[in-house]
């Protein structure tokens, strides 16, 4: 047990067999275990945000502001082994949300999430391409994607809304919630027991509104740090990770706000296992199932085991992966030959 110090209060983070306080962060026997096989030395904590330079990081039982080694790329959500205030390990994830910025490449923006909400508000129409890439992203990202239909309230008929969305995503739950009568919300609390779960989906989806709904009781951190203000007022420090009542997790951060969404992993195949599984038998291993003969999707439809409005959807997403990638591709070549041309320029500039 070691103790710090800071202006306001002294907490102290606990034994590395004490394990209570872990389990209200998330913690179960498969960190346990990976904790056990690190090499590092240092006890156990959950990075609730990142600072740049610091990050706050809790057992459950107290939270602390720790130094870490530049090489280490930390991220909300990371389980992480601390000694002498400092990040000394980090554990194995399970998931990882990552941005790519111009400026900086990818960055990692939460960590170990199990369950991504997907949102989308009944108030305006419904694009089945949209809702599959994200629901694809889901997977890509390594976790359990589950849709939510915000504000039902302002919607006549949501079942079919529900049912059509239902169809289209196979086994993933769909949610229908409204703030405006806490319908969902018991269902939402439920889903993240003992989970940790993020909220994506389009400006305005409703977001904001679910995440204030269910923290509304959100669940004080013991051991939390009251920090004053330059004015010398009480505030409670800013997290990203929230606890919820009923023992879920909830992380939310500007840069899960801003993402842009590309599906090009595991996600479209699971999304399309189906097609997937039919292609299998195609003749050609590299088989676009358009035109190309042997192709046992084309044959699957033929026969009417494939509905052709699945193969419509299945074509319209690749099309569109496609081109966004291929955008992405020409914007590369386009910075790449920038580069190139100050370069030959400073060059230039030298020998004259
Ligand atoms: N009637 C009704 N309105 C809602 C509901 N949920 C959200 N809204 C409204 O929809 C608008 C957008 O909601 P937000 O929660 O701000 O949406 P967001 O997804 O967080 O949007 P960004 O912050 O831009 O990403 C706001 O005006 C909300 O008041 C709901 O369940 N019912
Ligand atoms: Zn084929």
């Amino acid at each position: 047990m070691w103790t710090i110090s800071s202006p306001t209060s002294t907490v102290h983070l606990a034994d590395s067999t004490d394990l209570g306080g872990l389990v209200s962060l998330g913690w179960g026997d498969e960190w346990g275990e990976k904790l056990a096989a690190s090499p590092f030395d240092g006890t156990p904590a959950r990075v609730a945000r990142h600072d740049g330079v610091k990050v706050m990081v809790s057992d459950g039982e107290s939270v602390l502001h720790a130094t870490f080694p530049r090489s280490m790329q930390l991220a909300v959500g990371d389980w992480v082994q601390v000694k002498n205030e400092t990040i000394s390990g980090l554990l194995e994830r399970t998931s990882q949300l990552e941005r790519d910025s111009a400026e900086s490449g990818p960055q990692i923006i939460a960590a170990n999430v199990d369950l991504v909400l997907v949102v989308f508000g009944a108030d305006r129409p419904l694009k089945r391409n949209k809702v599959l890439r994200f629901v694809a992203f889901a997977w890509d990202i390594g976790a359990r994607p589950v849709v939510v239909v915000s504000k039902i309230d302002l919607h006549e008929d949501s079942s079919q809304l529900v049912s059509g969305i239902e169809s289209w995503v196979g086994d993933v739950d769909v949610i229908e919630t409204s703030i405006e009568d806490g319908v969902g919300m018991d269902k939402l609390f439920a889903l993240l027991s003992g989970r940790t779960g993020t909220l994506i989906g389009e400006s305005g989806a409703g977001k904001s509104s679910i995440v204030n709904a269910l923290m509304e009781d959100e669940v004080a951190w013991i051991g939390d740090v009251r920090e004053r203000d330059a004015k010398g007022r009480h505030t409670t420090t800013h997290r990203e990770l929230h606890l919820l009542p009923g023992g879920g997790m909830i992380i939310d951060n500007p840069g899960i706000r801003s993402l842009g969404l590309s599906s090009e992993g595991e996600g479209v195949e699971q999304l399309f296992s189906d097609i997937e599984e039919l292609a299998i038998a195609c003749r050609f291993r590299d088989c676009a199932h358009r035109t190309e003969p042997g192709c046992a999707v084309l044959a699957a439809i033929e026969t009417g085991d494939l509905a052709s409005d699945r193969w419509n959807a299945y074509c319209r997403f690749i099309d569109e992966q496609t081109e966004s990638s291929a955008r992405a591709q020409s914007k590369q070549r386009l910075k790449n030959a920038r580069k190139e041309a100050a370069a030959a320029q400073r060059a230039r500039d030298r020998d004259m």
